[in-house]
């Protein structure tokens, strides 16, 4: 294996490009030899946490069973690339804990929450605004800033490629043997 491993925990609102960077992070790493994983709300949610909602306990209880997988695969030496909007420092504390400090990188993928109404690719704050939706993050339920993410990208201000790449160029000097 020609890596050590580390898990990467990109944070931020719905819309704001998180499962996007993660994707095509995914792709760099690959083509570089590495060997990525990328865990978000369509292998996760609709799958092992498919019994859990939105409210904070459940939500909670999505992060904490995300860290327990991102562990096994940080001991088989896979990079995983977790795209959750995790929104409370608890939450990320709870997961960084789990995970182990050394290993965790914490990664807000930012924009202005205006931005990602704008973009609204699945309708979703629409149906938040027409209270079809309850408890929306960033509408009617908090999101709670990083203070002190180890990288912190605005994804109004950059390409999802030099997102990626930036985030890429971190980590090479973590990860190669
Ligand atoms: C926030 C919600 C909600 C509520 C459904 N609040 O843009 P998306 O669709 O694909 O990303 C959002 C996703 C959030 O799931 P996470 O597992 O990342 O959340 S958490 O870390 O807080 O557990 C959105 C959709 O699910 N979605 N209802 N009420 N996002």
């Amino acid at each position: 294996l020609q890596q050590r491993s580390k898990v990467l925990w990109l944070t931020g609102l719905s819309g704001s490009g998180k499962s996007t960077v993660a994707k095509y992070l995914e792709r760099l790493l690959f083509t570089e030899g590495y060997l990525p994983q990328v865990l978000d709300g369509d292998n996760i949610r609709f799958g092992i946490n498919s019994n859990l909602s939105f409210s904070p306990e459940d939500r909670l209880e999505n992060i904490r069973r995300i860290a327990e997988i991102s562990k096994l695969y940080l001991h088989s030496g896979i990079i995983c690339i977790n795209s959750f909007i995790s929104p409370s420092r608890e939450m990320r504390d709870l997961a960084r804990s789990i995970v182990g400090a050394e290993d965790f990188i914490e990664i807000y993928i930012n924009a202005p929450i205006e931005v990602c109404e704008a973009r609204d690719v699945k309708g979703l704050y629409q149906k938040a605004r027409a209270g079809l939706i309850k408890g929306f993050t960033g509408i009617d339920d908090p999101y709670e800033a990083p203070e002190n993410p180890n990288i912190e990208i605005r994804t109004d201000q950059m390409t999802i490629e030099a997102s990626a790449m930036r985030i890429m160029e971190h980590l090479r000097p973590l990860i190669s043997l």
